[in-house]
């Protein structure tokens, strides 16, 4: 049996990339900056500066900005994302995560949150969730963020774990890297991610027998 399982928060808990997309989006609309949900893709797990950079690349004369004017700019797409997020309630929580997480602590499996958002904290008090989790990884402090494991090895370090005892739950192409990289059994939600150790379509295939019997095996 796994002994901790590690959980991304947006795009696996809740919806919150769409937020993140529109955030992105209505600052990239203010940058003159053309951008869709394609591009929206590769900024999934990555932390909030490394997703303005590949923004600003996209247009060559926005590259050099001081870093001051960069700042403010990270500022102003936060602002719009937490404007956004105060609409959250419980009913936004991912199809067959609740249940995910209820069967986890009946089986006294230890359950830590591994996001790269510095507004996770704030997001699970939304969805009142926060009483499942027996450890959050602060994203401020992790200063390698996905596809790097720090993010993973952090939570399993916390509950001294081996990390290949450790299952994480990702959407996102950088988290799956990062799972794996840590020597951890990654379970990927949606169809693309062919780099994971098992792969489900949607949040409501997510059932802890299923992932257990893809673990021993
Ligand atoms: P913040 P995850 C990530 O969360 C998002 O996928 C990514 O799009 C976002 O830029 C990053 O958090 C940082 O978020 O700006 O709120 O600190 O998928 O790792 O749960
Ligand atoms: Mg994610």
């Amino acid at each position: 049996y796994p002994k901790a399982f590690l959980f991304d928060l947006d795009g696996v808990i809740t919806d919150t990339a769409e937020f993140h997309y529109l955030a992105w989006k209505q600052l990239a609309k203010e940058l003159g900056v053309t951008f869709d949900r394609e591009f929206n893709e590769q900024l999934k797990g990555i932390s909030r500066m490394d997703s303005l950079e590949k923004i600003l690349a996209l247009n060559p004369s926005l590259k050099d900005l001081p870093v001051e004017e960069k700042e403010r700019l990270a500022t102003k797409k936060n602002d719009h994302y937490k404007d956004l997020i105060q609409k959250l309630t419980p009913q936004d929580i991912l199809p067959g995560i609740k249940d995910l997480l209820k069967d986890l602590q009946n089986q006294q499996i230890k359950i830590a949150l591994g996001s790269a958002s510095k507004n996770a904290p704030m997001v699970l008090e939304r969805l009142e969730l926060t009483h499942y989790f027996d450890y959050l990884v602060d994203a401020a402090k992790v200063s390698k963020g996905k596809p790097h494991p720090e993010t993973f090895t952090t939570a399993a370090d916390y509950f001294n774990i081996d990390y290949k005892d450790c299952v994480g739950v990702e959407d996102a192409e950088s988290g799956v890297q990062a799972l794996n990289d840590a020597g951890m059994f990654s379970v990927g939600v949606g169809n693309e991610l062919t780099e994971a150790d098992y792969l489900v379509e949607k949040t409501a295939d997510l059932k802890l027998e299923n992932i257990l019997e893809q673990y021993s095996k």
